[in-house]
């Protein structure tokens, strides 16, 4: 195997104990294979060459757990990840799997379960700072109706704002310097979820009272479940500088939430992903971990599973350097620039509404059949990226 593409620490991976930790088990059956513990998940995804892991409060901590329980669990996990040389970059709160929640945490209709979930999510914050978490992850895996008879949602909106307010303004209270990372999800399992994808996220944070440490958490399944393009879903985070954290994954479109190996299904959309990420066509790169939310197989042993976390990693590394080809290709170099030419520098006057620029943009000789008539090439150069892509350019 190519050891060029080995991952390391430096290359920032990192996974979720329930990634790795996945038994196998489906709506149509049960476990296939034995659960790894979570020390030894940290243990193996240090060989593997990770940079770090995350979880949810009860991925290590059972629900319910005695704070002295707790801080023996924490301990000795937190033990062999600083023996491992791991970091725990992430963190986040299970507030979906406890019945409790069965009809949302913080878009419950009843106070008292919004109440509980709020509890629970500080709760899970202190843990997460505890173990050195920079970014605090909400996915509101409940937070949704199978029947919109159920509540307004525009009260589940504004319930949803108050818990988030909430807990912003506890964290800062504490000192903590903390971002939330809001992760969108159109269905799965609740009928239809609120904040449906990327998209209405990103308006929802603009309404929250401490929005400047709230961002995204985008999933590449997620974005394309409804059969939306991830690229446009990140790019749109970036250009606001939102994106606080990614969950990398594969998915075939029109499907239940798969959460694939990384690049194991649209590759050119991971090609884009992966190029954007970088940088590697001259823009700002994304320097946060790049997390893949995801699992083996129900077919793999546990040999199986570290296949599959491997394959996650390489394929990023190994898409890393064709993106960064792609952009060092003279031939695409060429084509973009032609694209994008602007000799009589009229992009600029788009920038500034002046009395001078808007006399100027009337004065313009802009033909629409000449400019109708010009080809772009994306024929040759979407070719140029499918042959990097191949490996035999
Ligand atoms: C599902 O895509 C969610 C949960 O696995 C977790 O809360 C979050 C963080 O990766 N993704
Ligand atoms: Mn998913
Ligand atoms: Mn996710």
């Amino acid at each position: 195997m190519n050891e060029l593409y080995n991952p390391a620490p430096d290359d920032r991976f990192t996974f979720g104990l329930w990634t790795v930790g996945n038994p196998g088990a489906d709506p149509f059956g049960g476990p296939v294979r034995p659960r790894i513990s979570p020390t030894d998940i940290v243990r193996g995804l240090a060989k593997a060459g990770a940079y770090g892991v995350n979880l949810h409060d009860n991925d290590l901590v059972p629900f319910g757990s005695s704070a002295a329980d707790q801080d023996r669990i924490v301990g000795e996990f937190m033990d062999v990840v600083q023996d491992c040389g791991l970091r725990v970059p992430m963190a986040t709160t299970n507030l979906f799997s406890h019945p409790v929640f069965r009809d949302g945490a913080f878009t419950s209709s009843d106070p008292k379960v919004r109440a509980f979930a709020v509890r629970k999510a500080k709760r899970a914050i202190d843990m997460g700072v505890e173990m050195g978490a920079e970014t605090i992850v909400f996915w509101g895996g409940r937070e949704g109706v199978e029947t919109d008879a159920a509540r307004d949602c525009r009260d589940a909106i504004s319930w949803y704002r108050e818990c988030l307010d909430f807990l912003a303004a506890w964290t800062l209270d504490q000192g903590y310097s903390l971002r939330f990372a809001l992760e969108a999800k159109p269905n799965e399992p609740r009928g239809d979820m609120y904040l449906a994808t990327t998209g209405h996220m990103l308006h929802f944070i603009d309404t929250l009272d401490h929005a400047d440490m709230v961002g995204v958490n985008p999933e590449v399944a997620h974005e394309n479940m409804p059969g939306l393009s991830m690229v446009h879903a990140v790019a749109q985070a970036m250009e606001v500088n939102k994106l606080f954290h990614i969950d990398l994954n594969a998915q075939k479109i029109g499907r239940y939430d798969q959460d694939l190996r990384f690049g194991s299904e649209d590759v050119k959309g991971a090609f884009f992903l992966v190029r954007l990420l970088e940088g590697t066509c001259g823009r700002p790169a994304y320097t946060g971990p790049l997390h893949f939310d995801a699992h083996a197989y129900r077919t793999e042993d546990i040999d199986g599973v570290w296949d599959f976390a491997s394959g996650c990693m390489r394929t990023y590394k190994i898409l890393a350097a064709k993106a960064a080809a792609f952009d060092a290709d003279k031939e695409v170099q060429e084509i973009l620039a032609a694209n994008h030419a602007d000799p009589d520098r009229i992009g600029a006057l788009l920038k500034d509404y002046t009395p001078e620029s808007l006399e100027t943009l009337e004065a313009l000789d802009l033909d629409p059949e000449a400019l109708a008539a010009q080809g772009h090439r994306y024929e040759r150069l979407d070719q140029l990226a499918m042959e990097h892509l191949f490996g035999v350019r």
